[in-house]
């Protein structure tokens, strides 16, 4: 069982390339923005919650993310292993993760971490409203927010699996295929 934690800024390609990588090892995707979205799309009491938070570009706390967070991950119920989109982004929710896990039998296998600087991401981001609908895209403040918000309270889970080993840093600039060849590489590895 592969579990990949997919790190990066916001607008680094996390949900681009996690479709890449479902298509390809057919793991379970979770991210949390997405079920987030969704939750927000129907109205739910997460959902209205989460969109308090969203739209000003900050963090849903964590109790909340890591509750939602283990339901989908025990309703999945994966044997071939699962991508965490956009979780753990920050160090209580990491360690959550790995306790959470080990009740499970199992771990993080790796942290892929989509490496972009800031004018690229904004740029990104820009052009992602256009089409996206999203209030968190629309707002140059709100996409400097997030952005600031991963700098301040993100970039720390990097060190967390840093620790353990198990961080590799993949330049995100580049065409989508491009940069999935760099990400697959590592993962072709350890198929092995
Ligand atoms: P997310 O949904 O995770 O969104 P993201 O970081 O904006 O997107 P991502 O990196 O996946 O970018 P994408 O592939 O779409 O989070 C949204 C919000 O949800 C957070 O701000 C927070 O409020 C909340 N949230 C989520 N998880 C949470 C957690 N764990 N705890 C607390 N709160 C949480 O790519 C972006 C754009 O770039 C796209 O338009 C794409 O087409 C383009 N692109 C991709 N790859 C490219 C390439 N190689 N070259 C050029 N463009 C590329």
């Amino acid at each position: 069982m592969l579990n990949i934690v997919l790190f990066g800024p916001p607008g680094a390609g996390k949900g681009t390339q996690s479709e890449l990588l479902i298509a390809k090892y057919n793991f379970k995707h979770l991210s949390t923005g997405d079920i987030f979205r969704a939750n927000i799309k129907n109205e739910t009491e997460l959902g209205k919650l989460a969109k308090s938070y969203m739209d000003h570009g900050k963090l849903v706390p964590d109790e909340v993310t890591i509750q939602m967070l283990e339901a989908e991950v025990n309703k999945a119920n994966s044997t071939v292993g699962y991508i965490f989109d956009g979780f753990p982004r920050t160090k209580a929710q990491a360690h959550a993760l790995d306790a959470f896990l080990a009740t499970k039998n199992t771990s993080i296998t790796l942290m892929l971490a989509l490496e972009v600087q800031e004018p690229e991401l904004r740029t990104r981001l820009a052009e992602r409203a256009k089409t996206s609908g999203r209030p968190d895209d629309a707002e140059p403040s709100v996409i400097q927010k997030r952005i600031d918000v991963y700098n301040n309270e993100t970039m720390p889970v990097k060190a967390y699996y840093q620790t353990q080993n198990k961080y590799i840093g993949v330049d995100g600039i580049g065409t989508v295929d491009a940069v999935f060849n760099r990400l697959i590489e590592p993962l072709s590895k350890l198929e092995v």
